[in-house]
């Protein structure tokens, strides 16, 4: 019998997505993403495991390895993709825990399919991993597997990071199943948030509703300190820098500018959730066109849309919202040849992205709340030549981060985010320089590496910030 992963990692999904090729024949492909790309390095380096669902329904698959890491797929059904996943992760807690822009759906078997896919999830983890090893859990549809996998190995070290905001008491006190989530997180030795506030609220949350022992940071629970800490997540500056630089990269951002008759650039980058403000930006953009800020043909918004959830309803609601919009806005000041809106319902690789962003002369970003938003760091990070202007939703984790840099808004206040716009469209070449200065220096010094490092360091010396006396 083999000894065991010393490093395991535990995500809803595994990091890679299975592509068939021209000959038919089925591949493994690293998946995109930033958290794929912060965590392989150190998977690699420690010879972990990666705990997580092939994305194909029903799909029963061994361990294998790929891309230099061990893989360990999770089956789930139909059914409890339909509950567990679309239901109570999606319809749920991401609903509930982005400030309920959306109603959060509650009901009781997507919660039953919700911790029997947690168990199995805590199973596999207690089988693979060695003596004393360290676990890290990944995101809302894992809360409960800490408590879980303790119970099954309590010799484990345990970690757990939330990608998402943490909602303040008054919200989360909505969920039927409150305790069982505060309690399935206290599992962990270490609780990672974007932001200081989530961690706030989420000690909060464990005094008000299980009258824990506190202190500003830490838990005391069942003869344990649970520490609560915020690790801002960020890109991979080094990936992004090498993609600018490459001339193909450079000539089709170059391309990008023709084909729009070099028009000023406004540039969308989401997937398509109702927590990204779309619509909002769309609206203003469009008044800002109908009132004859922006003539057709001198400025183009281009919205990429990566096609999400499409099983969730809100987000089919909010697709044909979306395509309504656009739809109005370039039937009404359209010309032919020249859509004052180019809205692309689809997903794009990383040249593309990286093209994109350098052709962009002002990138917005106007979620309604964003635990993160690796897109406005993306930007900052293409963005070597010091040009372009952030604009940026204060709703987002990334804000704390960028302030000074960005061109702050509230997404809520239309006419504030209009006048924003015009803002950052107008602003000069110097002012530009000096706020994607002060936003790149943020970036470059905490990038992904650096984020993985700290929690990670964090799990493993505990001894550093925890007092050695529990408060009375
Ligand atoms: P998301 O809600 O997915 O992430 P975000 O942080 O912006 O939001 O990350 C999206 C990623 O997908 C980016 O890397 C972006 O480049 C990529 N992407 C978006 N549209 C794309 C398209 N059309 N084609 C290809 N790629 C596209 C969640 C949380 C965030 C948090 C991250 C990481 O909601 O708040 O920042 O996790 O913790």
């Amino acid at each position: 019998m083999s000894r065991g992963s010393e490093f395991v990692v535990v995500a809803n999904r595994l990091p890679v997505d299975r592509n068939v090729g021209p000959d038919g024949v089925p591949r493994w492909r690293r998946s995109p993403g930033g958290l794929v790309s912060a965590i392989a390095p150190v998977m690699r380096r420690r010879q972990g495991t990666w705990i997580g669902w092939v994305g194909v329904p029903g799909e029963e698959l061994e361990p294998f390895e790929e891309d230099g890491m061990a893989l360990h797929p999770i089956a789930q059904s139909a059914q409890e993709v339909e509950l567990y996943y679309e239901g109570f992760s999606n319809a749920t807690l991401w609903p509930l825990y982005h400030d309920v822009v959306a109603p959060p759906v509650y009901d009781r078997a997507m919660w039953d399919a919700y911790v029997r896919v947690n168990q199995r999830f805590a199973e596999a983890a207690a089988k693979v991993a060695a003596k004393g090893a360290i676990v890290w859990v990944q995101d809302y549809q894992l809360q409960l597997v800490p408590r879980m996998l303790r119970e099954l190995r309590p010799d484990l070290r345990i970690g757990f990071f939330l990608h998402i905001p943490f909602p303040p008491t008054e919200l989360f006190w909505q969920l039927p199943w409150r305790r069982r989530i505060l309690e399935g997180l206290l599992g962990a030795d270490l609780v990672g948030f974007q932001l200081p506030g989530a961690a706030a609220n989420f000690v909060r949350l464990c005094r008000r509703l299980l009258d824990a022992r506190y202190t500003k940071q830490d838990v005391y629970w069942d003869d344990r300190v649970v520490r609560a800490r915020a690790f801002p997540i960020s890109v991979d500056v080094g990936e992004l820098d090498d993609l600018v630089g490459r001339s193909d990269v450079q000539e089709r951002a170059q391309e990008i500018r023709t084909d729009t008759d070099d028009a000023t650039i406004l540039l969308g980058v989401d997937r398509l959730d109702y927590t990204k403000g779309i619509t909002q930006r769309l609206q203003a953009f469009g008044e800002l066109v109908q009132e004859g800020h922006i003539r057709p043909g001198q400025a183009v918004f281009v919205q990429i849309a990566t096609p999400s959830r499409e099983r969730v309803e809100q987000y089919q609601l909010l697709r044909e919202e979306i395509e309504q919009l656009v739809g109005r806005i370039n039937g009404e000041h359209g010309e032919i040849g020249f859509p004052v809106i180019h809205y692309l319902h689809s997903s794009y690789d990383r040249p593309e992205l990286a093209a994109l962003y350098l052709a962009a002369d002002v990138m917005v970003v106007t979620p309604l709340r964003d635990g993160m938003n690796l897109v406005a760091k993306e930007y900052v990070a293409c963005r070597k030549d010091l040009r372009g202007a952030l604009v940026l939703s204060e709703f987002t984790g990334a804000a704390a981060e960028l302030k000074r840099g960005a061109f702050q808004v509230n997404p809520y206040d239309i006419d504030g985010l209009k006048s924003t716009l015009l803002d950052a469209l107008h602003a000069e070449p110097a002012e530009q320089a000096r706020r994607m200065r002060s936003m790149r220096r943020r970036v470059i010094e905490h990038d992904v590496d650096r984020w993985a490092e700290e929690f990670l360091s964090e799990l493993e010396n505990p001894a550093r910030s925890v007092p050695a006396q529990p408060p009375v």
